[in-house]
């Protein structure tokens, strides 16, 4: 029996042309990625955000990396669940129908392009990507371990040996200059050529999905009142409230696989 919410916001999908979707690391819990603020979101004695920052990176960039590698070494094998499978089915089916649909994630785990998903912006950037602090090249990298130097590193026990790496363990690039995660940390800015797609998207939308994000980083949780300023219906799923709660029109209750797929199954009808 499909709720009474989800049958409104589900009619106002059908006479949507744009529709927006915002997701944070709650799609990807189900796959078994830790949340950025679950309990998952801690290492050693840090948590994240004290580790996404430039101010650790000057600190110990190999210390970051040893976070980092630890982070890709557990996403290395994790598939879409399905929350993501629904939006990309969605989105084939949404653009075969001429209908826009724009996927902005706060995601670096690049499970949404793996599901199949296509008009993706990722505000954050992605972890299965470095970029040089000398060229500024920016290329796809899915070594596990970062280097030799880190081969059994990244115990998340605070009590565990903590190694200490050098600027020779560290990634390198072609042109020799130290390659970082291609990922933005706080305090510093957004791509403005995503930052710009992903406005743009809240401002045209007609509906706008919020899933899977506690809506507290900024620029990103801007997009949702935003969006609603704009004249778009927008619903939040989550296993709990959030800042953006009370200025959503539904809040539907329950894990993104399960919402998802229920939301979205069989739209936009065709003919
Ligand atoms: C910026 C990449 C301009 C790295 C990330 C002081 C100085 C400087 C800046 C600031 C400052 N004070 C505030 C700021 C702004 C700051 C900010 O917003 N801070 C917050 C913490 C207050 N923002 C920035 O710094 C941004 N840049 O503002 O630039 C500027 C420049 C200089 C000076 C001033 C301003 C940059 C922000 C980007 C940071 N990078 N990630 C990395 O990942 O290592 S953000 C990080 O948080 C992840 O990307 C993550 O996606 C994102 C948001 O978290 P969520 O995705 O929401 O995940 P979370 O765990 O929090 O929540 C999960 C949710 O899912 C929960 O609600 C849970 O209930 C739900 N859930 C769980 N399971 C499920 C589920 N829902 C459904 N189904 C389930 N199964
Ligand atoms: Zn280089």
């Amino acid at each position: 029996m499909v709720d009474k919410a989800i049958a409104e916001f589900r009619a106002a999908l059908r006479s949507a042309t744009s529709v927006m979707v915002l997701s944070g690391a709650g799609v990807s819990a189900e796959s078994g990625v830790p949340t950025f603020r679950g309990a998952g979101g801690l290492w050693r004695r840090w948590s994240a955000t004290e580790l996404a920052t430039p101010e650790a990176w000057a600190r110990d960039a190999g210390l970051v990396w040893e976070f980092y590698d630890y982070r890709r070494r557990r996403m290395a094998d994790v598939q879409p669940n399905p929350a993501h499978h629904a939006l990309a089915a969605f989105e084939a089916r949404w653009s075969a129908a001429g209908r826009e649909l724009e996927l902005v994630t706060q995601n670096i785990d690049g499970l949404h392009e793996q599901a199949g998903s296509r008009a993706v912006t990722r505000l954050h950037g992605s972890i299965w990507h470095v970029r040089c602090l000398r060229c500024g090249a920016v290329t796809p990298n899915r070594d596990v371990p970062i280097t030799p130097a880190y081969e059994g590193a990244g115990d998340p026990d605070p009590h565990a040996h903590a190694r200490r790496f050098t600027a020779d363990d560290l990634p390198r690039c072609a042109c020799s200059g130290i390659l970082r995660p291609h990922v933005v940390w706080f305090g510093e800015s957004l791509a403005e050529e995503d930052l710009g797609r992903a406005v743009a998207a809240a401002e045209r939308c007609d509906a706008l999905i919020v899933v899977g994000t506690s809506a507290v980083v900024y620029p990103a949780a801007g997009l949702i009142p935003l969006a609603r300023r704009s004249g778009a219906v927008v619903c939040e799923i989550n296993l709990s409230p959030t800042p953006a709660t009370n200025g959503v029109d539904y809040h539907f209750c329950g894990p993104a696989g399960v919402v998802l797929p229920e939301l979205l199954e069989g739209l936009p009808e065709v003919g």
